[in-house]
C-alpha cells in the first residue's frame, strides 16, 4: 500500500473494488503530440525513457533523439494498409514507472494528415460510435409492436416496440450526422422468445427478451425489430451517408428454446459443477463454461463442431448483408479458437474492412489477450470508463485515474 487509507472504485457491475496499489510510486511519462514536418513529425516525453518502438505499419522505423523531443522521420517506401489509403503510425514506450501513454498518427501519401475529413469511415480509428438498444430506440412501426403479455413482467422490462423501421427513419432524416456520428452500433437483432424469464432480486419480477441478448436464432431477424429488407435499407442509408453499421452479435451463449440447444444439449457445457454447485455467474473461475442464467446454456466451444456452426452464423451476417463489423458480446467467455476461426474466415470470405470490438471486463492483461493479428480489432476499456466516471462524475479523487493506471497491468 501506498496510502493510509483503503480507497474503494467502482467495478462496473454495481459494486466496488478496494484500490490497492502496491507496485509503484511514479506514474510513467507522458507522450505527446510535437510538430508536423515535411517529411514527419515530432513527439515529447515528460520524463526520459527506457525504451520506444515506432512502428510504421508494423514496420519498425527509428526515432532520433534531442532531448525531451523525438524526430520520426518517414522513410520513402510506400507500406500500404489493406483496408485504407491511410496508413498508421504507432509509438509505443515505457520508463521505469512502466508503460508510457501510445500516440497514433496517420499518414497517407507519405504526409502525416492533418484534416479528419482525409479520413475514411473505414479508417476505424476515426469512429465515432452511436449505441442504441433497438427496442428502446424509436417505434417507426406501431404495427410489429409486441409487448409479451405477461403479467409477470415487469413493464418497464418488457418490448417498448422500437425496431429497424426507427432506425431507418433516424437515418434519413440526418439525426446521426448532426451529433457527429459515423458508426452505428445496434443491439442484437436476432430472433428472441416470446416468454418471461430471469428474476431480479428487487423487484421480484421477471423480464421479456427486449434487449436482444438471448437468441432463439442466429441468422433470423426478430420480427418485432424487421426484417433482411429493412436491414439491407439500413445499411444502404448509412453507407450513402459515409456512415458505418456495426451490429452486436451473441455468440457465446443461446436461449434454452434456440433449436440448436434443443437437437445438441450436449453442445452446452455442464450446468452444474463437479461439487455439485451451478455453474451461473461464476464470471472469472469458470469464465468460459459459466451460464449467465440456468436459461441461457454457454456453447461449448471446446468441441469443434460448435466453433464451427456458430462461426458459420456470424460470418453469414458480413457475407449476407454490407455489414461493417461487429461488436462482440461476452467475449472473455469465449475461448481464442473461436475468435481466430470467425477472423480467419471473415478475411477470406469479405473483401472489405470488417471491424470487430469486443467486451471484456478486467485486467489489461485479458483484455489485450483478444487484441491480436488474426483475432480482433478493439476492445472496449472499462477501466478507463471506471476511472473516468469516477473523476468526472462522482465524488472520488482524479488521483483515483493515476492509481487505477499504475495497477500492475
Ligand atoms: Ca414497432
Ligand atoms: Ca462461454
Amino acid at each position: 500500500m501506498t496510502g493510509s487509507e483503503p480507497q474503494v472504485i467502482s467495478n462496473g457491475m454495481g459494486g466496488f473494488n478496494r484500490v490497492i496499489d502496491n507496485s509503484r510510486t511514479a506514474a510513467p511519462a507522458q507522450l505527446a503530440y510535437g510538430k508536423i514536418l515535411d517529411n514527419g513529425f515530432t513527439f515529447t516525453t515528460t520524463g526520459a525513457l527506457e525504451n520506444i518502438v515506432v512502428l510504421y505499419e508494423n514496420q519498425m522505423i527509428s526515432a532520433s533523439q534531442n532531448g525531451n523531443s523525438y524526430t520520426v522521420e518517414l522513410p520513402e517506401k510506400d507500406f500500404t494498409n489493406r483496408n485504407s489509403q491511410t496508413q498508421l503510425v504507432r509509438i509505443y514506450a515505457s520508463d521505469a514507472n512502466g508503460r508510457t501513454n501510445d500516440l497514433l498518427v496517420p499518414v497517407q501519401d507519405g504526409n502525416v494528415v492533418q484534416d479528419p475529413s482525409q479520413l475514411a469511415r473505414s479508417d476505424f480509428h476515426n469512429q465515432v460510435l452511436y449505441f442504441m438498444m433497438v427496442d428502446r430506440f424509436l417505434d417507426g412501426d406501431p404495427s410489429n409492436t409486441k409487448p409479451v403479455p405477461d403479467p409477470e413482467i415487469l413493464p418497464k422490462a418488457n418490448y417498448m416496440g422500437g425496431d429497424l423501421a426507427g432506425v431507418l427513419a433516424k437515418i434519413k432524416d440526418g439525426y446521426f450526422e448532426e451529433l457527429g456520428i459515423n458508426t452505428i452500433w445496434l443491439s442484437p437483432i436476432t430472433q428472441n422468445p416470446e416468454g418471461a424469464y430471469g428474476l431480479w432480486p428487487e423487484p421480484r419480477t421477471k423480464f421479456s427478451g427486449y434487449h436482444g441478448y438471448w437468441p432463439i436464432s442466429n441468422t433470423e431477424i426478430d420480427y418485432r425489430f424487421g426484417d433482411e429488407q429493412l436491414f439491407k435499407e439500413i445499411i444502404e442509408e448509412a453507407h450513402d451517408r459515409d456512415m458505418n453499421v456495426i451490429l452486436d452479435y451473441v455468440a457465446n451463449h443461446v436461449h434454452e428454446e434456440h433449436p440448436l440447444y434443443k437437437e445438441h444439449p450436449e453442445w452446452a457445457t455442464n450446468l452444474y459443477l463437479e461439487d455439485g454447485s451451478l455453474n451461473t455467474e461464476r464470471w472469472d473461475d469458470q469464465r468460459l463454461t459459466t451460464w449467465f442464467d440456468t436459461f441461457m446454456p454457454t456453447l461449448d466451444f471446446s468441441k469443434p463442431e460448435v466453433v464451427e456452426k456458430m462461426t458459420d452464423s456470424a460470418l453469414y451476417w458480413v457475407t449476407n448483408y454490407e455489414l461493417d463489423g461487429f461488436r462482440h458480446d461476452a467475449t472473455k467467455h469465449v475461448p481464442e479458437v473461436y475468435w481466430r476461426t470467425l477472423t480467419k474466415k471473415v478475411r477470406s470470405n469479405t473483401d472489405r474492412p470488417i471491424y470487430q470490438i469486443g467486451e471484456t471486463y478486467g485486467s489489461y492483461d485479458l483484455i489485450r489477450s483478444y487484441v491480436s493479428t488474426g483475432m480482433l480489432d478493439a476492445q472496449f476499456d472499462f477501466n478507463q470508463y471506471d476511472a473516468a466516471v469516477s473523476a468526472f462524475a462522482k465524488r472520488m479523487a482524479t488521483s483515483l485515474i493515476w492509481q487505477k493506471h499504475s495497477i500492475k497491468d
